[in-house]
């Protein structure tokens, strides 16, 4: 029987397992990458483990996300990890040389190689033919240190691509498509793997956009074969020597085929406030728009801002839109720059802002209250956005300059315009002068360590009985970014976890650091797919520091529930979902004998003291989770010589 991509990749990292649906597998990790947001954890961790040196082929660490620097904080991390990476041999790309998945595409993504990134959107470099996961800092730093990954063989969905895209509709709109069909749960314990005669029609960047968005869907990765294409843009890069073709057999076989026609869709749009509320473009048309951001990992690449500047030249943005643009990286902005494409941007009225994260995770550009903004990005979760109760919708750039030029939800296809053709070109202007290669001499170098930068805190072994009040009960689909926001108030304290952990839940429940300080911790009640969203640690690293011991959903997202564990906070699962609907917040519950429980079966009974019963919840834990979870969280499993 044949094999499909992801076997065949997997299979030449294999360490340990066998590739079964479910079955614990550990690869090989080639490459690593981190942002300033995660890093500054991933690399305390990584030092916590006491190895001098990194033991993966490529790791790098990017300066995207905390750039606004209103105060010291950024900069002491930028500092930190700057002087870390030279002295650990961790490449170093500096703040203003762009955002990481749009850089590691254009300079280091590899076909047929691994990539684990302490980023979500990851997955992005998946468009390069390489298997890239999204995880927390913690599993970055282990494959740094040389281990393995551990991951759940996942099932391999094939996304039959057929025809080609009609004129004004773009590769965002399949994936805005999948998220229609499938919701942001749709994709978990999945990996999408990209055929069909569909693909050959999609350039690298069209396909990264694909990617990136698999991220939304909850899936693990999303891949591409490695074909002309990639050929091409490789090319272009100046790295031909690191293209092979890569593709899945004839008779492969997948646990799910889903078919797409590109030349029955149509310009699709995200409404407020999940990625999955997608409709027809034209089905909202019309409403009025105030503000429109493009940029971000997604779609932020030369194409998409060399399109956006051909719809723009000659004309005028409408007066009551605010119009930004972040080019993904500096390659990008150097470009168009230097071609004049930038110009064409400011004369039609557009405000630049440097190459990074910026409005798509809060770090600028909050829009007005209640007032639409277009955004090109993957995420419009409720006040990820900087505004409490903002109305972000996602769209292509295509869409998103309508919008722009009109004032008003606009489907591009009634401008009048032909819709622009932009070539590859023939060669990307290269310069890695802002990439940092590490310190030849690392004895020589001092990691700098301003005041933001506080020691990791961790927990002691699981405790036998545990008990507390019901801090929290939420409902479905809350995201990390519910559970501790970002943006440009508290993601500066990424590195200091006291600080960091007044803010958790701030947005949903604002007494809930107050609550658990007082109760001295406790649990959280939540729905389906919790923790969906962001890959940052911290949102399992700062209700463990608070004391919250366990968390009982009726499903958790795959990086978030990896995050709990490593930090060994007890993910625990309904077995009668109807259950969520009899516990009330501030109940008190108990679950005794648990260490023993814990190495047994998958059964947990609980007490509600408060309402005087008992029910159940499930583990769910594989042996090594459960070793875990016993020593108190992965660096002291690691520590005690179990891995
Ligand atoms: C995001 O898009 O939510 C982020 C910010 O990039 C996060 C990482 C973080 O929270 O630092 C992600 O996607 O993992
Ligand atoms: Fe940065 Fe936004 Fe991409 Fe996250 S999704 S890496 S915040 S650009």
């Amino acid at each position: 029987m044949g094999k499909n991509l992801v076997q065949k990749i997997f299979e030449s990292h294999l360490v340990s397992g066998t590739l079964e649906t479910n079955e614990e597998i550990t690869i090989a990790i080639d490459q690593t990458l981190t942002q300033d947001a995660t890093g500054t954890m991933a690399y305390l961790q990584f030092e916590a483990l006491g190895i001098p040196r990194v033991k993966t082929k490529f790791s790098i660490s990017y300066v995207d996300h905390n750039m606004l620097q209103t105060g010291f904080e950024n900069a002491d991390d930028h500092r930190f990890l700057q002087t870390f990476a030279a002295k650990y041999g961790i490449y170093f790309s500096k703040p203003g040389n762009g955002i990481c998945h749009q850089v590691h595409l254009e300079r280091f993504a590899k076909p047929g190689e691994t990539l684990l990134g302490a980023d979500s959107h990851t997955p992005n470099a998946g468009a390069m033919g390489m298997i890239a996961i999204g995880v927390g800092g913690l599993d970055v730093a282990l494959a740094m240190a040389g281990e393995p990954f551990y991951l759940k063989m996942p099932e391999i969905v094939l996304v039959k691509l057929k025809g080609k895209l009609s004129a004004w509709v773009t590769s965002k709109d399949i994936m805005l498509e999948l998220l229609r069909r499938l919701t942001v749960r749709g994709g978990i314990g999945k990996i999408f793997e990209f055929g069909g005669s569909g693909v050959g029609t999609l350039s690298i960047p069209e396909r990264a956009t694909i990617a990136n968005l698999g991220a939304e869907l909850g899936a693990t990765t999303t891949l591409f074969p490695s074909d002309e294409k990639t050929l091409e843009f490789l090319k272009a890069q100046g790295r031909k020597k690191d293209w092979i073709p890569l593709h899945s057999d004839q008779d492969a076989e997948y646990h799910q085929i889903i078919e797409i026609d590109l030349g029955k869709l149509e310009p699709l749009i995200a409404q407020p406030s999940s990625p999955d509320k997608v409709c027809l473009v034209r089905a909202v048309a019309g409403k009025a728009v105030k503000q429109v951001c493009i940029g971000s990992c997604n779609n932020s690449s030369y194409f998409d801002l060399m399109s956006v500047a051909k719809i723009l030249k000659g004309r005028k943005i409408h007066p009551d839109v605010s119009l930004t643009i972040t080019p993904g990286s500096k390659q990008v902005f150097e470009m168009i720059a230097q071609n004049g494409a930038l110009a064409m941007l400011i004369s039609a009225g557009a405000r630049i802002l440097e190459a990074a994260c910026g409005p798509c995770i809060g770090m600028g550009q909050a829009p007005p209250s209640q007032a639409v903004s277009i955004r090109t990005m993957n995420r419009n979760f409720l006040g990820r956005s900087g505004t409490p109760e903002d109305q972000v919708y996602l769209a292509s750039p295509y869409v998103s300059t309508a919008c722009a030029l009109k004032g008003s939800i606009t489907d591009p296809r009634t401008l009048g315009l032909k819709p622009p053709r932009i070539p590859m070109p023939q060669r990307f202007l290269i310069d890695d002068s802002l990439i940092l290669p590490p310190a030849s001499k690392p004895e020589t170098i001092v990691v700098e360590r301003g005041p933001n930068i506080q020691s990791l805190p961790l927990r002691g072994p699981l405790e036998d009985v545990i008990e507390g009040f019901v801090i929290l009960k939420v409902g479905d689909n809350i995201t990390t970014d519910h559970i501790l926001p970002a943006g440009a108030r508290i993601l500066p304290l990424r590195s200091n976890i006291p600080a960091i952990s007044k803010h958790l839940f701030e947005r949903v429940a604002p007494d809930f650091f107050k609550k658990t300080r007082e109760m001295g911790g406790g649990f959280i009640l939540g729905g389906e797919n919790y923790g969906q969203g962001s890959s940052r640690e911290h949102a399992a690293l700062a209700p463990m520091y608070l004391g919250i011991k366990a968390i009982i959903t009726k499903s958790y997202a795959r990086i978030h529930r990896s995050n709990l564990i490593n930090f060994g906070v007890l993910p625990l699962t309904f077995k009668d979902p109807d259950e969520f609907l009899k516990i009330r917040q501030e109940d008190h519950l108990r679950i005794t004998d648990l260490r023993r429980a814990i190495q047994g079966e998958s059964l947990l009974r609980v007490e509600n003291t408060t309402q005087k019963r008992m029910f159940e919840v499930s583990h769910g834990l594989n042996t090594r989770e459960r070793e875990v979870l016993l020593a108190g969280g992965l660096l002291n499993y690691i520590r005690r010589g179990k891995a």
